[in-house]
């Protein structure tokens, strides 16, 4: 594609057409958009975000997908709503007055190296491509990776685990660039962290039970955000804290994020609830991305009014 416009969002891309894309909308829309690269994969890989910004010292709202690779409908959707961005902005008056507001970081592949092997080698891989000492299996699970009480329940020590956290909490360079850019920051109002598949949206806890200081708002805030998204395309979502919801999970993002003050942490589990499971047919991309924007509308007009 020649432009942004002529690309398309109905099918899956590799990484260097996700990344030519990104250069591509920053071309063509650098009042609003620019990249940022935090850091670099392990293989050496540029971790791009996206920064859309209509104005200096805003408070952020960040949204990642891609985190674990092989979950292609969150990467496809990310650049939809990329897209999305920049054609709503001083068209639909609720977003612009959103982002006249707030940034809005994007991360769409939050796991390049990844990414890369779910092409070149393997479709179902989930962690990223660090080596582990000791053993021939290969990575660790990003989303077990965090400091949230690192170790705990629902977390393997076996490098072996689709599961594995890590020698150590961050120890994986594609999170120690998001814990960096979180702290020195400081002032990120919402954190949404996009995987697949199960159609829910989670907030925490996942690694205790005891409730979040703000579950109360959370819980009312998810009914309202997957009501939206159902409103589109009836697909139905399930909400609730991640360990009542699915089960229990140390080390995630979004534990993290809650823990350092970030109150509209969630997460969600986009399309579909099995039959597909990670491999969604390309056709299901627009649509998915189409309501879960909903649902983000709801939960970003919902930060700027709290
Ligand atoms: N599911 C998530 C996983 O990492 C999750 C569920 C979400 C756990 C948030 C902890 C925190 O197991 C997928 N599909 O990756
Ligand atoms: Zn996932």
């Amino acid at each position: 594609p020649r432009s942004t416009d002529d690309f398309v969002y109905s099918a899956y891309h590799d990484l260097n057409s996700i990344y030519s894309f990104m250069d591509m909308l920053v071309a063509e829309n650098g009042n609003l958009v620019s990249k940022i690269v935090i850091g670099k994969s392990y293989e050496k890989r540029p971790l791009n975000v996206l920064k859309f910004s209509t104005g200096a010292n805003r408070p952020g709202i960040w949204i990642d997908t891609g985190i674990h690779s092989r979950e292609w409908v969150t990467q496809a959707s990310g650049i939809w709503f990329a897209k999305k961005i920049v054609t709503d902005y001083r068209r639909d008056p609720i977003f612009t007055d959103i982002l006249n507001k707030y940034d809005i970081f994007l991360e769409i592949v939050t796991n390049p190296d990844g990414y890369a092997y779910t092409h070149s080698s393997d479709r179902m891989w989930r962690k990223t491509r660090k080596p582990n000492p000791g053993s021939s299996c290969v990575g660790v699970d990003p989303n077990r990776n965090w400091d949230a009480r690192f170790g705990g329940p629902g977390s393997s020590s076996n490098p072996c685990s689709e599961t594995y956290r890590g020698p150590s909490a961050h120890s994986e360079p594609e999170v120690k660039a998001i814990v960096d850019f979180v702290k020195s920051h400081g002032n990120l109002k919402a954190f949404v962290s996009i995987h697949s598949y199960y159609q829910l949206l989670l907030y925490p806890y996942g690694y205790k039970s005891t409730p979040a200081k703000d579950q109360a708002e959370l819980h009312k805030l998810a009914r309202k955000a997957v009501t939206k998204l159902w409103s589109l395309y009836n697909t139905y979502y399930r909400y609730g804290s991640i360990i009542t919801t699915i089960y229990q999970a140390s080390g995630g993002t979004i534990d993290w994020t809650y823990d350092q003050g970030i109150k509209y942490s969630y997460t969600f589990e986009l399309r579909d609830t099995g039959r597909y499971g990670f491999i969604l047919p390309a056709n299901q991309i627009v649509p998915t991305a189409e309501e879960t924007w909903l649902a983000l509308m709801a939960i970003m007009e919902h930060t700027k009014n709290n």
